[in-house]
């Protein structure tokens, strides 16, 4: 945190306890909005900054981290995450069942050892695409990308995995939803759609359930995958086409990360075709932020480098 914001939000509290009178609430008021604005220019700045950190090094957006083990191979992230490197980045993994080593950024946030294998943060990246661009991926790592379906797969197919959503909207909400067991099937089975258990705070639009009850024709579970020129979906029209974006697609959906970006939220248009988590914000609201990340289900950190593990003295 900056040291103006940090004052500010001092002198915002100060304001709150001593705050009696109608116009001091309307300054109160004010200085909240206030507040608001300034925390999400400091969102911006602090993405930058990891942008800035994690590219700084010349030529470093096609380097993989020089601190990575060469000589081993980690079948993911939770694997490099273990074996000592704690910073966010550009790693090598080995999936099995790839024929070369996959280049992948890792979140070591949110306890770390995540797959990032989407991300949406300002729409510099088209996502209206083909199934071959589907198909091995596309966009820039450090910003936004789709890490390919081919690779998907061979991720979900070396155990089980958990998919962890994290969503943003523009007024610096954020929602999670997590997934167990999350698998892609291959390309002769067009990407099918599986998941386990869902946990989370943003609803479970991939199981097509929205605040008020069961959306039968959204539901994604079984589902193959859809592009503009590939339709495999259950509706008599093209929703990849309509919607603008490759994804999973039945009649059409209660969620699309992969949707047009619209800068402002609100929205609209002919169709549903924003970034869309129906159960949270709408088919007419479209989000600020999408990460999609995987890590195996049975993740555990070591106790070594478990910061809340404390050992207590013997009595
Ligand atoms: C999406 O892509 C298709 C096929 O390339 C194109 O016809 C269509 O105009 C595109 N739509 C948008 C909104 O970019
Ligand atoms: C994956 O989970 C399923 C149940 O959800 C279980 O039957 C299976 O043994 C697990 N596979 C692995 C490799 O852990
Ligand atoms: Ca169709």
């Amino acid at each position: 945190m900056n040291v103006g914001l940090s004052l500010f939000l001092a002198i915002t509290a100060g304001t709150l306890c001593t705050c009696v009178s109608q116009g001091c609430h309307e300054e109160f008021t004010r200085l909240q909005e206030k507040e608001k604005l300034l925390k999400t220019q400091l969102q911006k700045q602090e993405l930058l900054l990891q942008k800035l950190q994690t590219f700084s090094q010349p030529g470093n957006t096609d380097k993989v981290n020089a601190n990575q083990n060469q000589d081993a191979k980690f079948a993911d992230c939770a694997q490099i995450f273990n074996s000592g490197s704690k910073s966010s980045g550009l790693y090598t993994t080995s999936p099995s069942g790839r024929s070369s080593s996959l280049k992948v950024y890792c979140d070591m946030s949110d306890e770390g050892g995540w797959i990032v294998v989407q991300r949406r943060i300002d729409g510099s990246e088209t996502f209206n695409r083909s199934w071959t661009e589907y198909k091995v991926g596309f966009g820039d790592m450090g910003a936004e990308f789709w890490l390919g379906n081919d690779n998907l797969h061979y991720i979900t197919a070396q155990g089980n995995y958990s998919l962890r959503i994290n969503l943003e909207d523009f007024d610096g909400n954020q929602r999670y939803a997590e997934y167990k067991d999350f698998k892609v099937a291959d390309e002769k089975d067009q990407y099918r759609l599986s998941f386990g258990a869902y946990v989370g705070t943003a609803g479970d639009a991939l199981s097509g359930i929205s605040k008020v009850g069961i959306l039968e024709w959204a539901s994604l579970q079984g589902i193959k995958f859809s592009t503009h020129d590939q339709d495999n979906d259950n509706y008599r029209g093209n929703c990849a086409e309509e919607d603008k974006g490759g994804w999973w697609f039945n009649k059409c959906q209660s969620a699309h990360l992969n949707g047009l970006y619209y800068p402002s939220g609100h929205y609209s248009a002919s169709t549903d075709d924003g970034i869309v988590w129906y159960p949270w914000r709408g088919w007419w609201y479209s989000l600020k932020t999408s990460v999609m990340k995987l890590r195996p289900n049975d993740f555990k950190m070591d106790s070594l480098n478990d910061p809340n593990m404390v050992h207590s003295p013997p009595t």
